[in-house]
């Protein structure tokens, strides 16, 4: 039996990487058995899949072809993104993505940190490894932008400083794209595209707005590859991964402990609901008025949990203020 990554799934045919080679699998029907049964009795819905792309899987090869095989076991995932379907069957996009590129320009278009606060919530409530990569930076001076990103660097965020124009930062980014699975966010103009095309020559990704409006209706969410990096790894090719936005969010864990400032001080507020917004004895708003925590970051903290009158996403507000109801009624007791 082989391991390897099933980077591409169509119409119960798995394509899967195993080192240099690409096999097409099939999913042998033990699986689908045994799947069915777990499910029969935890009660469990089904996923709209049994397998997606980015999930690791053990494969035998047909005797006559090398390159056609049969998936014999899915491992467990480590990460999963996706989303809830119409019918409510869970389905998952990618599996397995660890880490997310999170791609910003010194200047032109404009940096925005609250944007930034979002993709970084994202990261941690999915548990991707967030890296924080500052592009165009031989349009701005280096130390004021380092200046300003001073604080990212403070809470313990990884950032990369790049430029196409001088080539600086690419050989950071292939060091921690190495042997992962990445995902890429940033805005339209940013450089995504000339920054991969630098990290790894032809390397056509669909990333960003543009493509995102071109695709729509197409399902083209669903339609996700991973692109294999010659130095080892992956990156996810998934016009639609702007749009899955903070969906992954832990209601029960809350908002509070994916800005991990904020960690150390949540124990220390005195209600155990506490959302740090007009408790008495909260911990974590002493913290922003010492100046331990940033005004800027808790402000984008009030803004994504929608107390604020921030610009949420659609179910965004609406989930938040459930949770700050139980959180209370739970205060109360
Ligand atoms: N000065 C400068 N321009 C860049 C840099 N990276 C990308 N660009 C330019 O920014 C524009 C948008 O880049 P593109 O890769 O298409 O951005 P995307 O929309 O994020 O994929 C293009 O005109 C690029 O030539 C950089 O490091 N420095
Ligand atoms: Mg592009
Ligand atoms: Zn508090």
């Amino acid at each position: 039996m082989d391991e390897g990554i099933v980077i591409k799934a169509y119409g119960g045919v798995y394509d899967v990487q195993i080192r240099e080679q690409l096999c097409h699998c099939s999913l042998r029907h033990h699986i689908i058995e045994a799947d069915r049964r777990e499910r029969a009795e935890t009660k469990e819905l089904p996923y709209v899949d049994l397998v997606s792309v980015g999930d690791r899987v053990q494969i035998s090869r047909a005797q006559s072809k090398t390159d056609v095989g049969y998936i014999e076991e899915i491992l467990p995932r480590q990460t999963q993104f996706g989303r809830t379907r119409v019918n409510k069957l869970p389905q998952v996009i990618v599996a397995n993505l660890d880490l997310l590129l999170v791609i910003f320009a010194a200047r032109n278009p404009q940096l925005k940190l609250r944007m930034l606060d979002r993709f970084l919530v994202t990261a941690e409530a999915s548990g991707m490894l967030p890296v924080i990569c500052i592009n165009k930076i031989d349009l701005v001076q280096l130390e004021k932008l380092k200046a300003q990103m001073a604080l990212y660097e403070g809470i313990g965020y990884n950032l990369i400083y790049t430029s196409i124009v001088t080539g600086a930062g690419i050989d950071e980014m292939r060091t921690v794209m190495k042997d992962r699975i990445s995902a890429i966010v940033g805005s339209s103009g940013v450089g995504k595209s000339s920054l991969l095309n630098e990290i790894q020559p032809g390397l056509q990704l669909r990333v960003g707005d543009v493509d995102e409006r071109m695709h729509k209706g197409q399902h083209t969410t669903t339609e996700v590859a991973l692109l294999p990096l010659h130095f080892g790894g992956f990156v996810a090719d998934t016009p639609g991964i702007r749009t899955l936005g903070l969906f992954e969010i832990d209601d029960e864990q809350g908002l509070d402990i994916h800005f991990p400032e904020m960690r150390p001080y949540i124990p220390e507020c005195k209600f155990a609901a506490c959302t740090h917004q007009h408790e008495p004895g909260c911990a974590v708003k002493s913290a922003v008025e010492g100046g331990k925590i940033s005004e800027l970051r808790y402000d984008s903290y009030l803004r994504i949990s929608g107390f604020s009158a921030g610009r949420f996403e659609r179910e965004g507000p609406k989930k938040e203020k459930k949770r700050y109801e139980r959180r209370h009624k739970r205060a109360k007791r």
